[in-house]
């Protein structure tokens, strides 16, 4: 009987190292890299993918019911869809870029915030607003210098997303630890960012074509969120994710590559400028974008954002000093060897 437990135990062992080597052998998420302020990065492979979104709004009105029918015709900028080859791996951020990070960032390289060297500060939530009087139907308020990258108005820790910085700012983080370290730093593309996001989906999200589905893997406007915007209810998603406001940077489940809060928590500024009409002439290898432009595209949804807008195709964009309580970033390391 002895003999036969321990023969049980042998056999168990030997298929749970077989399975895990058969996982890494099947391409498990890569191990990430950390850099000097402890952003954590991991390898995302060269490859193609149909970028954008080709859906009706038929399609997405029967879909997305409570949006107004305007809302799902003004998404042309996401057509065509068009073949994108990244032709080289680089290595993502895991993670959006923390607060704490980002307090490392300022207190090494003395560097002035756009909202402080302008002297207009950020946006901030006013938590003493009245939804009944207020005309935006928010409690945003800003631009005001008590407003910053330290102050949105509710609490995060050291290990939420950076919010209230400007695509300028998140330029600067990207160049001084590109000096510091010796390795390129810099904003994803935005053809990268949305690869990134889809993991090897076709999909509207990484979790799927239903918008419910998001509860699962983001941090959204969901039934915690709703409360305090009692104008928007209809727009929560009907599950709850626990977070009415920004989350720690990780709470939720990672997409194939390993890579967290692609979809919602903080918005991310990408590299490129934004025009409308840019995926009719985009090039099918490395797209960076229009040449020039008035506004910088941010990706991929906030905690604050409606699903329909954080799909991984939908576009957005602000002007590149623009500063926000639902706007931040992640950066790219690239591979050195090249
Ligand atoms: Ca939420
Ligand atoms: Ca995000």
């Amino acid at each position: 009987m002895r003999y036969l437990l321990a023969a049980a135990l042998v056999c168990v062992l030997t298929l749970m190292i077989s399975a895990s080597i058969l996982a890494d052998e099947q391409g498990s998420p890569s191990a990430a890299i950390e850099n000097s302020l402890g952003m954590k990065f991991v390898l995302v492979p060269a490859g193609e993918f149909e970028m954008g979104s080709d859906e009706s709004p038929d399609v997405l009105s029967k879909d997305y019911p409570q949006y107004e029918r305007g809302r799902v015709q003004e998404l042309e900028d996401e057509a065509p869809v068009h073949r994108v080859r990244i032709t080289q791996p680089f290595y993502l951020g895991q993670f959006e870029v923390t607060v704490g990070q980002f307090r490392k960032f300022l207190e090494a390289s003395g560097y002035i915030l756009e909202s402080v060297a302008d002297g207009t500060g950020g946006y901030g939530y006013n938590a003493n607003y009245d939804p009944t009087k207020s005309d935006s139907g928010d409690a945003f308020e800003g631009r005001d210098p008590k407003y910053s990258w330290r102050n949105p108005g509710f609490v995060q820790g050291d290990n939420h997303p950076v919010l209230n910085v400007t695509w300028n700012d998140a330029v600067a983080l990207a160049k001084w630890l590109s000096e510091k370290e010796g390795v390129k730093y810099r904003l994803p593309t935005e053809a990268e960012w949305e690869y990134a996001s889809r993991a090897g989906t076709h999909t509207r999200y990484a979790s799927g074509d239903n918008p419910e589905s998001l509860i699962k893997i983001a941090n959204i406007f969901d039934s915690d969120a709703k409360e305090d915007w009692p104008r928007w209810t209809q727009f929560a998603l009907s599950g709850h994710d626990s977070f009415a406001f920004t989350s720690p940077v990780g709470s939720f489940a990672p997409n194939a590559w390993g890579l967290y809060d692609m979809h919602g928590n903080v918005w991310e500024w990408v590299s490129d400028w934004y025009a409308n009409d840019y995926y009719a002439k985009s090039p099918v290898d490395d797209p960076q974008g229009p040449a020039d432009g008035i506004a910088r595209v941010r990706r991929g949804g906030s905690w604050h954002t409606w699903s329909l807008y954080a799909r991984s195709s939908y576009r957005n964009w602000l002007s590149p000093n623009s500063r926000y309580i639902l706007v931040g970033m992640r950066l790219v390391r690239e591979v050195s060897e090249r």
